[in-house]
């Protein structure tokens, strides 16, 4: 169990570009469970290797409701095999973000390919929030954030109040 502290916008660390992992070997797994750990303390529903300073393309979901069993996805080197023609919006927020939140429009449905934490390949449909966490944590690999899915205008003032609120 170990926690490791989460990097708040703006931080350069964030806009980087992930690479894949070679292989999914106890270091990997042990930064999945780091990752868990630290999103299920935070609280949150997802959370991505860049988040906590490690440039590598893993990260992990958790979307089962307080008081329901929990159901952990650790997933290294995703790909979506396929993207629906339908949207969905929905509220997102980021713990990278705090205390912000705003409507982002993404693809309703996909189907994603991925080595679990003992790097096995697998698949996954998922469909409504799962969709939504899942391409949210996609985009963390590329350096994106949700405020970047916004104007400009929003985006700039979001991150102004974060720099000021990190001065204090
Ligand atoms: O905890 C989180 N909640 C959330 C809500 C709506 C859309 C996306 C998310 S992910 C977020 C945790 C986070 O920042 N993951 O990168
Ligand atoms: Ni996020």
């Amino acid at each position: 169990m170990a926690l490791r502290p989460i990097l708040v916008a703006p931080d350069p660390r964030l806009k980087a570009k992930c690479l894949p992992v070679a292989k999914v070997d106890g270091e990997v797994a042990r930064l999945m469970d780091d990752l868990l750990d630290t999103m299920y303390a935070a609280p949150g529903i997802g959370l991505a290797a860049p988040q906590v300073g490690a440039s590598v393309r893993v990260l992990v979901i958790d979307i089962a409701k307080d008081g329901e069993e929990r159901q952990p996805l650790r997933i290294a080197n995703p790909e979506f095999v396929w993207l629906s023609d339908e949207d969905r919006s929905y509220e997102e927020g980021c713990l990278s973000v705090p205390e912000h939140y705003a409507e982002v429009t993404r693809p309703a449905a996909l189907r994603l390919r991925y080595l679990d934490h003992q790097n096995e390949i697998r698949e996954l449909d998922a469909e409504g929030l799962l969709a939504t966490v899942i391409q949210h944590e996609m985009d963390h690999l590329d350096g994106v954030l949700f405020i970047d899915h916004l104007s400009n205008l929003k985006r700039n003032m979001i991150l102004r109040k974060l720099t000021k609120a990190r001065a204090r």
